[in-house]
């Protein structure tokens, strides 16, 4: 996904200033902030891969049946520079080197019990992301549902996101619980 540069800028200053400044004006409707940072986690491992060394930071604030998720990674190899990544929340959790733990994207028609269920960004948080020089990524997406809490994973696959919802291999993770 490519971001107009005065939207990343907002969202770097969204994940830097504190949470307090996000509140909303009404105590009826709490916005829930989650956040998540640190290390990705190898779903390769034996191989060496662009993420290895890369860490990121989550953060996702719902309110009022809606979403607004951000993903910032760095210390990407710059050798996948001008690449871009599929990323998707995932149900389940993070696991080092077991890809398949993190379980199917997060779907909230699948949470509804609707069969089968609409893939696309509406329905699923995509977090896709294309590789600055600098080794660097962002992402920036709003749904319209807020997912339910759990210990689940941002994964990183190896490919963009088709229209299917596929990206090739899941490469790297990061925990995300609320
Ligand atoms: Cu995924």
């Amino acid at each position: 996904m490519t971001v107009p540069r005065y939207l990343a800028a907002t969202a770097a200053v969204l994940l830097t200033t504190t949470v307090v400044s996000m509140a909303p004006a009404q105590a009826s409707s709490p916005a829930e902030v989650v956040r998540a940072r640190g290390n990705l986690r190898d779903l390769q491992l034996g191989t060496a891969g662009p993420f290895d060394h890369a860490r990121a930071k989550f953060l996702m604030v719902q309110r009022q049946g809606r979403s607004l998720v951000i993903l910032k990674v760095r210390g990407i190899d710059q050798s996948v520079a001008g690449r871009e990544f599929g990323a998707h929340l995932h149900t389940g959790p993070c696991v080092t080197g077991n890809g398949a733990a993190a379980g199917p994207h997060y779907n909230s028609d699948t949470v509804a019990g609707i069969v089968p269920p609409r893939v696309d960004a509406t329905t699923e948080v995509w977090l896709d992301f294309k590789v600055t020089q600098a080794g660097r990524g962002f992402a920036l997406t709003r749904v319209p549902f807020t997912p339910l809490p759990g210990t689940r994973a941002v994964v990183i696959h190896e490919l963009p996101t088709d229209h299917h919802g596929a990206a090739g291999p899941r490469q790297a993770c990061l925990p995300v619980s609320w």
